[in-house]
């Protein structure tokens, strides 16, 4: 199998983690440069017509992307530690964390700086300086709410380490990078203790 990465972008960190969490070993990684446009290179378009890291070449020469999906069949792969769920109903529950802060957490903070950040202009054009930072406001909204539900709970989606707070983890460094986003420093003092739990697992290095 080969993984086709890219180093610092917020979504292969996601399998990268994921990987980690289950010690998979043995998957070759072959760096994408999202700088020199690799992703658009004929060769790479020939694997994801989408031109979007992280992608995972099967042994059968099947290529798969999309990070959740990729994830979903490395939960198969490798079954233990579970980061999915078990059954139908912890499966659910899980998704509809992991979906929740995908598509408000992690999009917000990838639509606030694709749409703002200089060094970004490369890949998001044209750039909506407004957009972004609407979305910006509407990312910390999420922040807010996440800060509360942690106040009761220790994980994102309850009380074990699961697929979501990878996702939440690697929005939130995303932002703390490119945004200068420190939970703690607005106020939401259980998301910050959350992400300082997180970034001492050994797979927050990845
Ligand atoms: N929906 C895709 C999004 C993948 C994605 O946007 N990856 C970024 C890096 S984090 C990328 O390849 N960007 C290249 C570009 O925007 O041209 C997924 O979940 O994997």
């Amino acid at each position: 199998m080969k993984l086709y990465t890219a180093a610092r972008a917020p979504n292969p960190r996601r399998v990268a983690m994921f990987i980690a969490e289950k010690g998979i070993a043995g998957i070759e990684q072959v760096q994408i440069d999202l700088g020199a446009g690799q992703h658009r290179s004929a060769e790479y378009l020939a694997r994801n017509p989408l031109g979007r890291v992280p992608a995972l070449e099967l042994d059968d020469g099947r290529v798969l992307c999309e990070t959740r999906a990729i994830c979903t069949w490395l939960e198969g792969y490798a079954p233990e530690p579970n980061l999915m769920g078990e059954g139908y109903d912890e499966r659910a529950f899980i998704e509809m964390a992991d979906r929740r802060v995908e598509l408000h957490l992690f999009l917000g903070a990838a639509n606030a700086i694709r749409h703002v950040h200089p060094g970004l202009a490369a890949l998001e054009q044209p750039q909506f300086p407004d957009y972004g930072a609407a979305q910006a406001e509407k990312m910390r909204d999420i922040a807010r709410w996440l800060d509360q539900a942690l106040a009761a709970q220790p994980f994102v989606a309850g009380q074990r380490f699961t697929i979501a707070d990878i996702t939440a983890f690697c929005a939130l460094e995303f932002a703390r990078g490119l945004m200068k986003f420190r939970p703690g420093q607005e106020g939401m003092a259980h998301l910050q203790s959350w992400r300082d739990r997180i970034a001492e697992r050994p797979s927050a290095a990845c």
